[in-house]
């Protein structure tokens, strides 16, 4: 045991170690983890990289810290033999919940393996008070919770920098937060938070409601307030303009300290737009280079030369568009800019209205301001950047086909697989040695032991093992008793009709009616959902309601339940996410294809041991290519179909409905008795209408395709000889989603940091 490193704990507790909670722990913990990270100095180069975004998913960060520092197992090893648990004392830290989904975890990962591989870039954010809303289930429906994750001491420190950040009608002076950001044995960046000092967290009532006209009290209040209205659309203009407005001017004056020229920037700063969230960096970045007596022509070359763009959805409503309007009244300062922009660029240059920033109706398109304005616009997964540049994006890929790659999405090993799988983990570095940890490529040797009876068996343990674990927190936590022997299939992710939960619904409906006909399923099997629905997005808590309903009704039922559970965790985490993803067998990933750009849960089940069933969209379709058709379940209509189907108004969902009797039974149960003594008859009324007279994604097409793939999958689970080598190759041939070398692609095409 590593006895400096106890002593240093006994002194920071100021007490036994046999005699502190679990609390003491934490902070004392915390505190040794600063210190480490003070010894490691920071990275840098010639070339620094800012990566902004409006959502860092970045999960708790101790025991990551922890690992990346090379003392978890000490750490461990010391609590444990003063009877401790460090798994206890990381539950004590709060989660900060500073993003939605995807595009928040994928930052994230991305500042983990940028740290990793010793690169000089920084995080730029905001200081979110209360992070997403916490979920609760009360009557089978989702509630919002205000989610204060901020406390003292923290894992944020306070610094002394602030800029004075210009809007319409008053300044406010900022204030920046650090994260310290240490990579796996080497590196060591930042996470810069801003906030101003004058946010009122007494503001929040009633749920998650609050006033959005006081901004000097409400600005970093919430992630995405509420925008249904014009004062909450304001309000994220406000938040968008002080977030990159910080990042402009922390930008100018670290070049200034450095004593770089700023009419050389392109060769010592990048800037990553994530999302059009940050976009109006583009012109601020102008702006404030024109107070620096750079004329406006030669300022937007510059900016050109910094920026990059990553596109991450290609559903029309997620990209923004403003009224000129709210940005005049906002930040009126750049909307000379903004103009002067569109003209440059598209009357100059184009003659297509479509490229146009400002369009007919006065609005401001960000994303189209990012692709005239930055050197290189990307897609997060091979399908995703082909559909941009042949369908979404058409014009603006023939204006600039240089400016187009691809860089499929990653996840860091570290927390996906070290942290929340030792025991997989380690079985894998005593296989082939530790090399994987920072060379992921590395995994691809586990292929030389896929006939490996004893490997095979092992796999097949630690699977059980985590699913028990799972199981057992299941119960402690949701209460739901569930068979870690039945089948594990796991769909985790933000609800959205495009992610088809309620196609995932209605397959449960679809056996729940077989079993009460007399025709079991091969294999039990419990499925698993978690996920939140946005406050303002009704249908999706409608498919809420209608899981937590079935759950309801399928696990009181004495025959149904031997055969058959459903768990809808709440609140889904990150936390939770760890534990849940390595028990998983079957990974649920059923997107109508061509509307998930990428996905990254997809590449955490893989790499845990899980067989994907999905469709072919977004990353689902690399998973294909590099473990091989066998070792998948695809099914559904193709992406081009699908597209095909949009065009041409091809599809009617009720047409599905009138021609199957398998469908109407599943899509008529929604509002049976059964169900309907439990829900509440208008939400299931409109979930059942929209699905046979509107199913915008497509839910009907595919159902019996998905029905049929997943009873085979269940079916093959049986021979475990088979299903464990699946299981082997997934994990083996799982590096390439390593986030290590999507950061390396980035760097090699777009960055070029030294
Ligand atoms: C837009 C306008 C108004 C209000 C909110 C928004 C908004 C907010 C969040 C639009 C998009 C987002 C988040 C998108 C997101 O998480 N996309 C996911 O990004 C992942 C990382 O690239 C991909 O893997 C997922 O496929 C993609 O859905």
């Amino acid at each position: 045991m590593d006895t400096a490193l106890e002593n240093r704990l006994t002194e920071l507790l100021g007490g036994k170690i046999d005699d502190a909670g679990d609390q003491d722990l934490y902070k004392a913990i915390l505190s040794l983890v600063k210190e480490k990270i003070g010894d490691r100095p920071e990275t840098v180069g010639n070339k620094k990289l800012y990566y902004i975004s409006a959502e860092f998913l970045i999960g708790r960060q101790l025991g990551k810290n922890l690992l990346n520092l090379g003392i978890y197992s000490q750490v461990s090893e010391i609590l444990k033999a003063h009877g401790k648990d460090l798994a206890a004392v990381e539950d004590r830290e709060p989660e900060p919940s500073l993003g939605n989904g995807g595009l928040g975890r994928l930052a994230a990962c991305f500042l983990d393996s940028i740290a990793t591989l010793d690169l000089p870039g920084d995080g730029v954010g905001l200081r979110y008070h209360f992070g997403l809303f916490k979920q609760e289930f009360r009557d089978n429906c989702q509630y919002e919770i205000p989610d204060h994750w901020l406390e003292e001491p923290g894992i944020l420190t306070k610094t002394n920098v602030t800029f004075p950040i210009i809007f319409g009608n008053m300044t406010v002076q900022s204030r920046m937060y650090d994260l310290d950001v240490v990579g796996f044995r080497k590196g060591h960046t930042k996470l810069h938070l801003f906030d101003i000092d004058s946010v009122d967290e007494s503001l929040v009532k009633d749920g998650i409601q609050f006033d959005k006209t006081l901004i000097e009290k409400n600005l970093t209040l919430f992630l995405y307030p509420d925008d249904s209205d014009k004062d909450g659309q304001l309000l994220r203009i406000y938040q968008q303009y002080f977030m990159v407005s910080n990042a402009a001017q922390l930008i100018i004056q670290e070049q200034k300290e450095l004593g770089h020229d700023l009419r050389k920037m392109a060769e010592h700063v990048a800037i990553q737009i994530n999302d059009t969230h940050p976009s109006l960096v583009i012109p601020e970045l102008i702006r404030l280079l024109i107070l620096e007596g750079i004329s406006f022509k030669e300022a937007a070359g510059i900016v050109t030369g910094v920026c990059g763009y990553t596109n991450h959805t290609i559903l029309a409503e997620a990209l923004e568009k403003w009224p000129m309007s709210y940005l005049n009244e906002v930040v009126p300062h750049l909307m000379p800019i903004i103009g002067g922009l569109d003209y440059a660029a598209v009357c100059a240059y184009h003659d297509n209205r479509n490229l146009n920033i400002i369009d007919d109706d006065g609005k401001v398109h960000m994303a189209r301001m990012d692709m005239h304005y930055s050197h290189s616009v990307n897609g997060v997964a091979a399908l995703h950047t082909k559909i941009l540049k042949h369908q979404e994006l058409r014009p603006f890929f023939e204006a600039y086909a240089e400016k187009f790659n691809n860089k499929t999405n990653g996840i860091t090993f570290r927390r996906w697989l070290m942290h929340c799988n030792t025991e997989l983990s380690g079985m894998i570095t005593d296989l082939i040695g530790e090399d994987w940890m920072e060379n992921a490529a590395e995994l691809e040797r586990l292929m030389y032991f896929h006939n490996d009876e004893g490997v095979l068996r092992h796999i097949d343990e630690i699977k059980q093992k985590k699913k028990e674990e799972a199981a057992k927190y299941i119960l402690e936590k949701e209460g739901i008793e569930i068979d870690p022997s039945s089948v594990f299939c796991i769909h985790v992710k933000r609800m959205h009709e495009y992610k088809r939960q309620q196609m995932n619904a209605l397959f449960i409906i679809y056996e729940y009616l077989n079993i009460k006909a007399g025709n079991y399923p091969v294999k039990p099997i419990t499925v698993i959902f978690g996920g939140k629905a946005a406050p303002a997005y009704i249908m999706a808590k409608n498919v809420i309601h209608l899981i937590l309903c079935l759950q309801n009704l399928v696990n009181s039922d004495p025959v149904v339940s031997k055969y058959l559970r459903v768990v809808m965790i709440q609140n889904y985490n990150i936390a939770k996410a760890e534990m849940i993803i390595p028990a998983a067998d079957i990974s649920e990933q059923i997107s109508l294809a061509s509307k998930e750009a990428s996905g990254t849960g997809n590449m955490k089940f893989m790499l845990n041991g899980a067989v994907t069933l999905g469709t072919n969209d977004g990353a689902n379709v690399e998973i294909r290519d590099l473990v091989g058709i066998e070792n998948i379940y695809t099914f559904g209509r193709s992406s081009d179909d699908v597209i095909n189907l949009y065009n041409t108004n091809g599809y009617h969902a009720i047409d599905f409905y009138n021609r199957s009797e398998s469908i109407r039974r599943c899509v008529d149960f929604i509002t049976s008795p059964e169900l309907l003594s439990i829900g509440n008859e208008q939400m299931l009324r409109d979930l059942q209408d929209n699905l046979k007279n509107k199913d915008w994604f497509m839910t009907l097409l595919d159902l019996e395709s998905y029905a049929s793939a997943k009873e085979t999958a269940v079916f093959d689970y049986q021979n475990r000889a088979k299903w464990t080598r699946m299981m082997l190759v997934n994990i083996a041939r799982s590096g390439f989603f390593s986030s290590d070398r999507t950061i390396l692609e980035y760097n090699r095409d777009i960055w070029h940091l030294r």
